[in-house]
């Protein structure tokens, strides 16, 4: 048994020697060299998330020595297919990318097939019968997320609450399965009412917006549970506006703990977050990797994440990279 392994190794490396002689002998792959190149279709720059979830893709694809196809759409799904199919037009060796919205991707991703491209979907997932249209699905468990965030709502509140709730992006999987997660978690307390519920676009400007309009409509709001960080500190500032203070007056809950969230968890503007990890650049190249090579990879790779209290998040934040 030994002996075929170290025999098979001997050829794989013989192999990769010649490769990299270059010349005109014989290569493997779909392009002409053995840089893998990648094709990235992002949602756009909506949220602190996205940003440090771009950096750390574009900064793993060097040092990883692939070569990275960038765009950005501006959170419109007719931009991503645009990309997706720019990318099979352009051959290259995977294609990656991360789901505006759930539905209505078979028909590209049947053309990506056909072209035999393989595909990796990263941070948000699709809705589809057909999980042979992608290889793998890396990102955060978005239902835990929500179930994390009513939790700690039903254990830190006695007597009626009134929730208002900023949504991320209609029809994005992290704003379905958020509000799914937090509603399976706070129904088990009937004093805890939802009492307002409207999307934000999990941008901070959006969250400003519908906040302001909340606080004209609702009477009596206890606790903001937002869809991203940004939406909550867009909810602080409309909340000062109106003369009262976030955090204390209203409690907010957000998800992400980016860098200003975390600061405004610090500060005491914020009463609680949920993790959602960004960084996930080299698990996707690795990822990239093994499937060029034809190896098998897992179906589903979750992100481990935590929690911070306004205490976890003073003693987190000297240490935060984004
Ligand atoms: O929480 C939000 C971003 O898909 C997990 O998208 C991501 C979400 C993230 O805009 O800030």
């Amino acid at each position: 048994m030994r002996k075929t392994i170290t025999t098979a190794l001997a050829a794989v490396l013989l192999a990769a020697v010649t490769a990299c002689g270059g010349g005109s002998g014989g290569s493997a792959g779909n392009s002409s060299d053995d840089t893998i190149t990648m094709g990235f279709a992002q949602v756009g720059a909506e949220s602190g998330w996205r940003t440090a979830n771009t950096k750390s893709i574009q900064e793993s694809a060097k040092s990883a020595g692939i070569e990275l196809k960038f765009s950005d759409a501006q959170q419109k799904q007719e931009n991503q297919l645009k990309a997706i199919r720019s990318y099979i037009q352009q051959k290259v060796d995977v294609i990656a990318f991360s789901p505006v919205v759930e539905t209505g991707w078979d028909t590209v991703l049947l053309e990506a097939q056909r072209a035999k491209i393989p595909v990796i979907l990263t941070d948000r997932a699709i809705d589809s019968d057909d999980t042979s249209l992608y290889k793998t699905f890396l990102g955060s468990d978005f239902i835990d997320e929500g179930k994390k965030a009513g939790k700690w709502l039903v254990e830190n509140s006695d007597g009626p609450v009134n929730v208002v709730e900023l949504q991320g992006t209609t029809g994005a999987a992290p704003a379905i399965d958020r509000k799914e997660g937090f509603e399976a978690e706070t129904k088990s307390n009937p004093d805890i009412k939802i009492v307002a519920s409207q999307t934000g676009d999990f941008t901070r400007s959006g969250g400003k917006q519908v906040m302001e309009a909340f606080l004209k409509s609702q009477p009596d709001i206890d606790v903001v549970y937002a869809h991203n960080d940004d939406m909550g500190l867009g909810a602080i500032e409309a909340i000062k506006a109106a003369g009262k203070k976030p955090g204390t007056d209203i409690k907010i809950i957000t998800v992400d703990a980016v860098k200003d969230g975390m600061t405004a968890l610090a500060n005491g503007e914020i009463n609680f977050i949920v993790e959602c990890n960004p960084l996930l650049g080299p698990q996707l190249m690795d990822l990239a990797k093994k499937v060029v090579a034809g190896e098998e990879v897992p179906e589903r790779v979750v992100t481990e994440e935590t929690t911070f209290t306004q205490e976890q998040a003073k003693a987190a934040l000297p240490d935060r990279k984004y």
